[in-house]
């Protein structure tokens, strides 16, 4: 059932899920809030008592970036000028490790107001000038649920799901919530994409880790969606 459900609606379910009860599941909440499109982000920011309760279950800097990416207004594509990636690249090192504490407003205001293509010019930019790139000015400046959702922000999505399905199976145990979260709200096209950066990355296929880590019917559906 659940491979046959529209994404937007397994990624609301998934997002009741974290943060319905006791706690919240911060992984989740912030690999489908840092993920979904503007449009499934209205679509759950259209919910109010969804909205209310994912809101009232997050605080600090950590609630303004969910409060604000519950908007949509994220541009999704678009590059930018040099001059402005390099402008922006200046004005993100003025607001965390070129001064002393961080301009957490200044972070959050270019991540947010900026495309992951724009954002990954800025980096480069970042990178050339500081020797590291705006994950590890992130990683100095900040911490929790905050630093978790910027970096988070950051990453090319493939890279970002690749990580997930890793963690998930190589971390206490196997995290079928989240492996379940992955296969039924990517495409194939986009597992694959996953898959080739997975090998990549931890060299070793997805297929082999997941052989490694699952069983039975449930390892079947799974190596037959990477295929
Ligand atoms: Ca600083």
């Amino acid at each position: 059932m659940l491979l046959i459900t529209p994404a937007w609606i397994v990624k609301k379910d998934a997002l009741r899920e974290a943060v319905d009860g006791l706690g919240t599941r911060d992984a989740m909440l912030i690999a489908i809030l840092s993920q979904a499109s503007n449009a499934e982000l209205l679509e759950f920011g259209k919910d109010a008592k969804l909205r209310q309760n994912v809101v009232s279950d997050v605080s600090g800097e950590y609630k303004k970036v969910v409060e604000q990416l519950l908007q949509g207004t994220r541009p999704e594509w678009g590059a930018i000028a040099p001059e402005a990636a390099a402008d922006l690249a200046h004005r993100f090192y003025k607001a965390g490790e070129g001064k002393i504490g961080t301009d957490e407003s200044s972070y959050i205001s270019i991540i947010l107001n900026n495309s992951r293509e724009a954002l990954y010019q800025v980096n480069h930019v970042y990178k050339e000038k500081h020797k590291h790139d705006l994950k590890t000015a992130i990683k100095k400046e900040t911490s929790g649920n905050f630093k978790r959702i910027l970096c988070a922000l950051l990453t090319p999505r493939h890279e970002f799901f690749a990580d997930k399905l890793r963690k998930a199976m190589k971390g206490a145990g196997t995290n079928e919530r989240m492996l379940n979260f992955v296969f039924s709200t990517l495409d194939r096209g986009e597992i694959a994409a996953v898959a080739q950066v997975y090998k990549e990355k931890f060299k070793v296929s997805l297929k082999d880790d997941i052989k490694g880590d699952t069983s039975g019917c449930y390892q079947e559906l799974l190596l037959k969606l990477v295929d």
